[in-house]
């Protein structure tokens, strides 16, 4: 039996702090949770309940959809829908943005989500996660379209994750720091297990596609192959290098133990018309507020990824996050140019 604090608790302590709170965003942040207890269930039935391989279908962005992209999606939707504390929401699995149907009152508050992050994962039996942003709704929310979701990270009221790993994990910020709950199966319940994570500001780690090497700028090539140097170049130190392939389980081992995760802008990309790889409002943005938030940085390479004003829904951006002296050390090297 677990006597600890519930992610419930946690949640109506924290907004009693909160001056003007109506209790709208707490409610809000429990139907998020629900909705990830569903999708953990899922994900840990697996090929029982029919859930692994592909959807046949591909998203907005060209990719091929998993049958668990679909319906985690789905899950979130439903989830998500019908309290009123919502005006729209926007996923990483639809073209356009998803007004709340007329049959349920409108709320003040905007979600993105990216339901299944790493989804290619699935089938091999590897961590995925789940990524969430709250916004406010510009003009109160009565009729939100897609230009209000077009907010600066900076903006984000909530971001958090959810890992699906040998234990399911909900990592939080509301903008007071960052707390970890884990999933007590037995009771059905997060229970704060990690609370105030922090990222130490130096690490001997690193995370990226070394597939892509050749396809890198300048920067990241010199950034990493002095990694790779380890003690007899330039930083006097031996590295260890970890891919994964799930942006969740990445960040996750970063807020435990110190990394670098960069997902950088390459030639390959830009042949095709590509940003990045990432995506501003499903992945970048929330994972760049819980980074920030447990003390660690988040660039494109040049720039805050935070301060970015979004263009569009489905934006993609350079993404280099983590333990901040290395992540300044790799903006000092975009700098040198
Ligand atoms: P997805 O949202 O389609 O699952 O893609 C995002 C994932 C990230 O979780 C991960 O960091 C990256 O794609 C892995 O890319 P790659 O297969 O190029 O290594
Ligand atoms: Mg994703």
């Amino acid at each position: 039996m677990h006597n600890g604090t519930s992610i419930t608790q946690f949640i109506i302590e924290e907004q009693r702090h909160m001056t003007g709170a109506t209790g709208d965003f707490t409610s809000l942040l429990n139907d998020v949770v629900t909705a990830c207890k569903v999708i953990s269930n899922l994900v840990n039935h697996g090929a029982l309940v029919g859930v692994l391989g592909s959807a046949g279908s591909e998203n907005v962005q060209g990719e091929t959809q998993k049958k668990m992209d679909i319906l985690s999606n789905d899950v979130f939707l439903k989830s998500n829908e019908w309290a009123g504390h919502l005006a729209a929401m926007a996923s990483e699995e639809m073209d356009d943005i998803y007004p709340i149907p007329a049959k349920y009152p409108r709320g003040k508050y905007l979600l993105t989500f990216d339901p299944l992050d790493g989804s290619s994962n699935m089938d091999v039996n590897v961590s995925v996660g789940t990524i969430f942003s709250i916004l406010r709704c510009p003009g109160g929310g009565a009729e939100a379209t897609e230009r209000d979701f077009l907010q600066a990270g900076t903006q984000q009221v909530a971001a958090g994750y959810a890992l699906y790993g040998p234990s399911t994990m909900m990592v939080l910020t509301t903008g007071n720091g960052v707390n970890g709950f884990t999933l007590d199966q037995n009771i059905g319940e997060f229970i704060l297990t990690h609370p105030n994570m922090t990222i130490p500001a130096d690490t001997r780690e690193f995370a990226i596609n070394a597939s892509n090497m050749r396809f890198w700028e300048p920067p990241i090539q010199r950034y990493v192959q002095e990694c790779l140097d380890g003690k007899d170049g330039a930083r006097d130190s031996d590295f260890n290098m970890r891919w994964i392939a799930s942006m969740v389980a990445e960040v996750h081992r970063i807020l435990t133990r110190g990394g670098i995760f960069m997902y950088p802008i390459d030639s390959k990309m830009k042949e095709k018309g590509l940003t990045g790889k990432l995506r501003l409002l499903y992945e970048a943005n929330p994972m760049s507020f819980i980074v920030e938030q447990a003390g660690g940085s988040s660039i494109t390479g040049t720039e805050r990824i935070l301060e970015l004003q979004p263009e569009s829904l489905h934006q993609r951006v350079p993404v280099i996050l983590g333990s901040r002296n290395e992540v300044e050390r790799v903006l000092s090297y975009h700098q040198q140019g």
